[in-house]
C-alpha cells in the first residue's frame, strides 16, 4: 500500500525539469549498490580517503586533540569510524543514521570490534537536525562527516548542514569531514558512469523505490542513466533520460516525459580546498588543517572552531 505522505517526491516530479532527491536512492537494494560503487575500480573517493587516514590518523589525532566523543553523521556501516577510533580512542561513539536497522548491526558490530567503546545508535534524518543522547558530554566532541556527502548538498544547504555541526560541538570541540576536489573531467566522469553499470543501477533503482513509496508505475526499463561534469557548477550531475515518450502515472496525478527529457538525481560538487574552507568559516570554524592525496584528489579537513 503506497503511502501518500511523499508530496516531496510528486511535487518534484511534476516540476521542469523534474527531480528526485538524491535521499531516495538509499532503500535496501540501493545501499548495497552504493557499498558496490566504493569499490569500483573507477570510484576513487572511499579508497583515497581510507588511505589519507591510514597516512595520516596520528597526525589527524593530535590535530584533533582529547577526544571523548565520535559523532559520526550519515555512519551507514560504521567502517571509516573503527579506524577514526583506533586512531583518536574515544570513550564514546554516537553513530547517526536515517537507516535505523542497518545502523543498529553496525554499531553492535563497532562494540564488538573496540572494547570497552560506549557505542550508540541514533536513527534519525541528520538533515532534519540531529538529537544526541542527553548524557552525550558537551566537551571533547568530534563531529565526523566523511565521504565527501557534503557534496551532494546544494552549497547554501551545505552551509546549513555546517552550521548544524557547528552547533553540535562546544570551543573545544571540531568537525572532520571529508571533501572531494576538482580534477580531471574523464576521471570524474567515470567514477559516477562505471563500465561495470554499476553506478546506473544504482540511479535507475530509485525509480522502484517510487513506485513503493508513491504508488507510481516507472518502468526502469524505459530510463537510461546519465553522468556528466557541470564545470559552471564545478559538480557531477546524475540525470535519468527516457529513452521514448512515458506517461507516468500515481494515484493522485501524472507526469508525461517526451523522449530524451530528464529527471535529475544527484548533484555531487568537487569545491576546491579554498572555497571549501571559506564555507567552514561562514559557519562558524576559523580553523582548518586540510590532509590530501598525491594526486589532490581528496581532503580530510578538520575544521575547528
Ligand atoms: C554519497 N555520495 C558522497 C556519493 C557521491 O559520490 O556523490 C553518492 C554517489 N552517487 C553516485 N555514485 C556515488
Amino acid at each position: 500500500m503506497p503511502l501518500t505522505r511523499h508530496s516531496d517526491i510528486t511535487d518534484g516530479l511534476i516540476q521542469r525539469p523534474a527531480r528526485i532527491s538524491p535521499k531516495y536512492f538509499y532503500d535496501q537494494k540501493g545501499s548495497r549498490l552504493f557499498e558496490a560503487i566504493t569499490r569500483l575500480p573507477e570510484y576513487y573517493p572511499t579508497r583515497t580517503e581510507n588511505a589519507l587516514m591510514q597516512t595520516h590518523g596520528a597526525d589527524i589525532a593530535r590535530a584533533a586533540g582529547a577526544v571523548r566523543t565520535v559523532i559520526e553523521l550519515g555512519a551507514g556501516n560504521c567502517e571509516k569510524a573503527r579506524a577514526l577510533c583506533g586512531w583518536v580512542r574515544p570513550a564514546c561513539f554516537v553513530g547517526v543514521d536515517i537507516s535505523a536497522d542497518y545502523l543498529q548491526q553496525a554499531v553492535q558490530r563497532l562494540r564488538e570490534q573496540v572494547p570497552g567503546l560506549d557505542a550508540r545508535a541514533v536513527a534519525g534524518d541528520m538533515t532534519q537536525g540531529v538529537v544526541l543522547p542527553p548524557d552525550i558530554p558537551a566537551e571533547g566532541r568530534l563531529v565526523f562527516y566523511p565521504g565527501s556527502s557534503i557534496g551532494n548538498f546544494d552549497p547554501p544547504h551545505a552551509l546549513d548542514l555546517l552550521r548544524h555541526m557547528r552547533g553540535l560541538i562546544d570551543n573545544d570541540g571540531g568537525l572532520l569531514i571529508g571533501i572531494d576536489l576538482p580534477k580531471d573531467v574523464a576521471l570524474l566522469e567515470a567514477a559516477y558512469d562505471d563500465a561495470a553499470g554499476v553506478t546506473a543501477a544504482f540511479n535507475l533503482n530509485v525509480l522502484a523505490h517510487l513506485n513503493r513509496l508513491i504508488g507510481s508505475d516507472f518502468v526502469e526499463d524505459q530510463w537510461g542513466h546519465r553522468a556528466f561534469f557541470n564545470d559552471e557548477h564545478s559538480r557531477i550531475e546524475m540525470h535519468l533520460e527516457a529513452l521514448e515518450p512515458i506517461r507516468v502515472r500515481w494515484p493522485a496525478g501524472e507526469r508525461r516525459f517526451a523522449a530524451g527529457e530528464r529527471i535529475h538525481t544527484e548533484n555531487s560538487y568537487k569545491y576546491p580546498l579554498p572555497a571549501f574552507t571559506a564555507l567552514l568559516a561562514q559557519a562558524g570554524f576559523s580553523r582548518a588543517q586540510a590532509w590530501t592525496d598525491g594526486q589532490a584528489w581528496f581532503a580530510t579537513v578538520l575544521a575547528l572552531p
